[in-house]
């Protein structure tokens, strides 16, 4: 039940590269030192390494350093101990779980660029839903891409939910409609909306995405009840670039940040919440749909620096 509750040895592992590259260095760098100015400049340097992004990495360092000036900490070890207890205290109290319905079925809408991790990610989601005892379909509203379609039914089937899909070309917002009457039809708990991720332009594609929209809301004023963003850890600043454009366009409520296993630079997922201030709900550490973990803050945290 990887949606509900982090797993904290799954983590740790999904956490590989960030611990043994960030935190492994880190570690070197500080260790067994009394702390100095040049020691918390090559700290800055690594965060920044590591994605936290600029603003963030200084603010945090600055909060280290005030701390050394009122001689509260004084060795390298210390200073990395105050770092974690920083990044314990960073993230604000928000609702990280997924926003259900309530009355009839709930509907997720999963966007993001072509390889992000949409697919498997729905496939993620909807497993965990699925040995939660939920009733779960999808909808393959990517139908610009043949493949899409496909790759899909070959998760519903593994994971055996149905998926509704129509015509390839077909416009998906009528996709989407069909979907929504089934699920009512069938009595479903969860519908999850997988989108196209590239059309000619971007235009195009924000402007489907907003036509989906006003088309399940004919069908159910109060949805979608959740616009999950899929991005790309592996691609640092570029995602938090293109998750500013998604939001733009959709109120996206949720990141499902796919991929956390393949960077070192586990610090996008601070940078995320400095500079888009949209909770991250889910991580990918891995391509099974059983390689999801909710985002816990502090679980996250005690995993990244866990020896
Ligand atoms: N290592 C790893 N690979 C992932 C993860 N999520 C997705 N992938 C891989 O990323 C690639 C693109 O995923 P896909 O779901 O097809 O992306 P989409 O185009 O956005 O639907 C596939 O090879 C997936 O197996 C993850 O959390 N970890
Ligand atoms: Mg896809």
């Amino acid at each position: 039940m990887g949606l509900f509750k982090a797993a904290f040895d799954k983590l740790k592992q999904g956490l590989d590269r960030t611990r043994s590259t960030f935190v492994g260095e880190i570690r070197s760098i500080l260790s067994g030192k009394p702390l100095s100015k040049e020691l918390l400049s090559q700290l800055e340097a690594r965060m920044i390494q590591s994605d936290f992004g600029v603003k963030t990495s200084r603010e945090l360092i600055k909060d280290i350093e005030a701390s050394w000036e009122r001689d509260e900490i004084h060795t390298g070890d210390d200073a990395m101990d105050y770092l974690k207890e920083l990044l314990n205290a960073y993230w604000p109290a928000e609702n990280r779980t997924l926003n259900f319905a309530k009355t009839g079925p709930t509907i997720i809408l999963v966007a993001g660029i072509n390889g992000a991790g949409k697919t498997t990610s729905i496939a993620k989601i909807a497993k965990s839903l699925r040995d939660d005892n939920k009733q779960v379909m999808l909808a393959a509203c990517d139908t610009f891409r043949a493949a899409a379609v496909q790759q899909l039914e070959i998760w519903s089937e593994r994971i055996g939910v149905d998926v509704i899909k129509g015509q390839q070309g077909g416009d998906p917002a009528s996709v989407a409609y069909d979907a929504c009457e089934a699920a009512e039809a069938r009595g479903i708990d969860v519908l999850l909306i997988d989108t196209a991720g590239r059309l000619h332009t971007q235009k195009h594609l924000m402007d489907q995405l907003a036509k989906i929209k006003r088309v399940i809301q004919k069908k159910f004023p109060d949805a979608p009840h959740e616009v999950i963003l899929v991005l790309d850890a592996t691609t640092g600043q570029n995602a938090v670039t293109q998750a500013a454009i998604f939001a733009q366009s959709i109120d996206v409520s949720g990141i499902f940040l796919a991929k956390l296993d393949g960077t070192a630079r586990g610090g996008i997922v601070v940078a995320i919440r400095e500079e888009l201030g949209i909770p991250v709900k889910f991580i990918g550490v891995g391509e099974t749909p059983d390689d999801v973990e909710p985002f816990e803050p502090n679980t996250f945290v005690e995993a990244m620096f866990a020896q």
